[in-house]
């Protein structure tokens, strides 16, 4: 037997090195979602013991580290000790500037495990592999039976795509900070990077502006909701409903949200989806209509009005907005906006003479145009639903892509960026199973999404050329909470979806493999069992069997 057939998996890194080991560049599966671009087979395994101590090579890479190591701590109950001078096994962080901007290498060896980045989020996203490496088990409850190892491998990684979303309507029903926070983490946690905060909606106005404090004193509160699906004929259920964030609950989400590397895009509806704000401020509306905070789903009538004050109102909302969210991106929705009242305003019609419209939908873009340029002056820029293609886009818009990926690929052609989301695809309030065995969920398509159809998605239509392809900045899921009560609901309806999604976005098209992604996935529904979060059991995916995961 020749020196080099000796190598394997047990013998020491420098004796290996000595011996001139080639290891060859075999890729090897490991339990990780979104899949990492590269994994191959290292030396090792590492073990993380009493004796592990965590070495920062890159000043700025400080913060970032020693809030990843506290929850590993937590998790194993063992010291990591900073140290770089000790002669035990580390856990070592480098800068590594030619790596891809969010891109990570993890490299094992028996001695030392090495977290090689470019940047902070390039090391956040290592920890976040690296915890899937571990054992699924709760912070705080070390168990002393447990080893903490990683297996023998090389991993090279970094994104796809660089928006990859998760969104969450509070309009519909209020969820509180304390669960706005545990999205936020739980997305970070597969390394989706987009919070769509969706903040303002005929049901309900959930933050706080100080010059107009109505939104939240009448906006922010409803009688009742509609009980299950009546909605015609309507019965509601007697139970109000509400809850606003106050500016320092934002701040404080905002600034949670930095740690994990998600950028909060927040959402205020225009023109349309506004009957909380006409409620508050009726003169903002084109009638003379005594309004309620919706208590009905749907599409509505009552759209702001193209008054100068409403412009002043928009304008000053959207200052307060960004002075709170350092997001590049303002979402100011567009979508579903009945135009009946603006036929039959006499203001509305005067300014669509005034400035040579053709129709409504015109008036619309005129619209949009005038609130994009107040996002502009403030060095920000818009987003918003397909419907704002109608009547022309904005000059620097963003297209959200809802109804199909068509309003996508026009704008796209266009030179405009895009993010895709098509109902088909990307709505997480839509059925994921059979809708006669599942809890009440939305069907206006009438198709469920289950997680095979979510994980089919390709963001990048074939009907781009590789230019137009680069305006394609990602893709999200949307979870539109009309029949969302519970915290729990919203997690069983995003999850494991959220997953499909992570690697949608994350992994090189190439990598996508449906059998192997459920494979992965047993092992990480125990990470979210971990998390304590909830999520349905995709039965089809695994076939029948018992297993975690619960109802609401
Ligand atoms: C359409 S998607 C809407 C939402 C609803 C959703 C329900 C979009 C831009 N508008 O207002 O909540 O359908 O699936």
């Amino acid at each position: 037997m020749g020196m080099r057939d000796a190598c394997g998996w047990f013998t020491p890194l420098l004796l290996a090195v000595a011996m001139g080991c080639v290891f060859p560049e075999q890729q090897v599966s490991v339990d990780v979602i979104p899949v990492p671009g590269s994994v191959t087979r290292g030396v090792g395994p590492f073990r993380i013991t009493e004796g592990t101590v965590v070495e920062v090579a890159a000043p700025r890479m400080v913060a970032v580290v020693e809030r990843q190591v506290a929850g590993l701590r937590r998790s194993t109950g063992l010291p990591l000790r900073d140290d770089s001078t000790g002669a035990g096994s580390r856990i070592r962080i480098v800068e590594a500037p030619s790596l891809p901007s969010e891109g990570y290498a993890l490299r094992v060896s028996p001695d030392e495990l090495t977290i090689e980045a470019a940047t902070e989020a390039g090391v956040f996203y290592a920890f976040q592999t690296l915890r899937q490496l571990l054992p699924p088990l709760p912070e705080g409850t070390p168990s002393e039976s447990v080893e903490w190892v990683v297996p023998a491998v090389v991993i090279e990684d970094a994104p796809r795509f660089p928006y990859r979303g998760m969104h969450l309507d509070v309009g519909r029903h209020f969820f509180d900070v304390d669960f706005v926070k545990k999205y936020i983490d739980t997305m970070s946690r597969f390394k989706l990077n987009r919070f769509h905060w969706h903040l303002t909606e005929d049901q309900g106005w959930r933050i706080q502006i100080d010059a107009y404090p109505r939104l939240v004193e009448v906006g922010a509160w409803r009688n009742e909701s509609p009980l299950e699906k009546n909605l015609d004929p309507y019965i509601g259920d007697g139970i109000p409903h509400g809850g606003f964030y106050t500016k320092g609950d934002i701040r404080d989400i905002v600034a949670f949200a930095e740690e994990r590397f998600v950028t909060i895009i927040p959402e205020i509806e225009l023109p349309g989806h506004a009957t909380a704000a006409l409620a508050s401020y009726p003169e903002l509306g084109c009638t003379d209509d005594r309004l309620e905070v919706s208590t009905t789903w749907g599409v509505h009538d009552t759209i702001f009005c193209p008054k100068e004050e409403t412009f002043e109102f928009l304008e000053t909302v959207l200052s307060e907005v960004m002075e709170l969210f350092p997001s590049e991106y303002i979402h100011i929705g567009g979508d579903e906006v009945p135009k009946r009242q603006w036929e039959e305003s006499e203001l509305a019609q005067a300014l669509i003479r005034r400035e040579g419209l053709a129709d409504e939908n015109q008036l619309q873009s005129w619209f949009i145009r005038r609130i994009e340029r107040h996002l502009r002056t403030n060095g920000r820029r818009l987003i918003g639903w397909d419907e704002i293609l109608e009547g022309g886009l904005a000059p620097d818009a963003t297209v959200m892509s809802w109804r199909g990926t068509e309003g996508g690929i026009a704008a796209a052609r266009q030179g405009h960026d895009v993010v895709m989301t098509p109902v088909q695809h990307a709505y997480f309030d839509f059925y994921q199973g059979d809708s006669l065995s599942e809890p009440l969920a939305m069907n206006w398509a009438e198709f469920p999404i289950p997680l095979e159809t979510v994980y089919a998605f390709e963001p990048v239509p074939d009907a781009l050329t590789d230019a137009q392809a680069e305006h394609v900045l990602g893709a999200q899921g949307n979870v539109w909470t009309e029949y969302m009560q519970t915290q729990e609901y919203v997690e069983y309806m995003a999850y494991p979806r959220a997953l499909a999604m992570a690697e949608v976005t994350w992994s090189p098209r190439a990598a996508r493999d449906w059998g192997a992604f459920t494979d992965r996935l047993r092992t990480v529904l125990r990470h979210l069992d971990a998390m304590g979060v909830n999520y349905r059991l995709p039965v089809e995916a695994f076939g029948h069997e018992d297993g975690a995961g619960s109802a609401r």
